[in-house]
């Protein structure tokens, strides 16, 4: 059975859909995992989908997934710009991350521009809303190994 791919999400993700929707748009992280489940199921892969407004819970499952993930995606909120924590339990992992943001975090304050996550990751999407879940599992399947 293979590995499922660890679908990550940080703190106030949770909040989707009544959250500054002009930035974050108006759907919820129920309607994320269901298009992320539609996505991985027509690709042949499993993920386990989550979220957390706790650093080191994000860090612990990070830290899960080095034994029972294929890979990682992950959208660590604010915690991108600020954990060298997640940081660290990234690389430790060993296995591929793809960083996703809802927004495009150039186009927003400066303090955004900066990510902790890219350093451990594979490639970035940010910009495409709820859409770069999608198209982050479609590089993962080109990426995680079948087994
Ligand atoms: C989500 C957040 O919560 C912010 O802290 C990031 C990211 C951007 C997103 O666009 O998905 O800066």
């Amino acid at each position: 059975m293979a590995k499922p791919v660890f679908i990550l999400n940080g703190p106030n993700l949770n909040m989707l859909g009544t959250r500054e929707p002009e930035i974050y748009g108006r759907d919820t992280l129920d309607d994320v995992r269901a298009r992320a489940q539609g996505r991985a199921s027509q690709l042949g892969l499993s993920i386990d989908f989550r979220q957390t407004n706790h650093e080191g819970e994000l860090i612990g499952w990070i830290q899960e997934a080095r034994g029972a993930a294929s890979g990682i995606i992950l959208n660590a909120g604010s915690l991108t710009h600020t954990s060298i924590g997640v940081l660290d339990a990234l690389s430790a992992a060993e296995l591929p991350v793809i960083e996703v943001h809802l927004s495009n975090i150039f186009r927003r304050e400066s303090f955004r521009h900066h990510s902790y996550v890219s350093a451990a990751a594979k490639g970035v999407i940010c910009g495409f809303g709820v859409q770069g879940y999608e198209l982050a599992l479609d590089a993962m399947a080109k990426l995680a190994p079948v087994s």
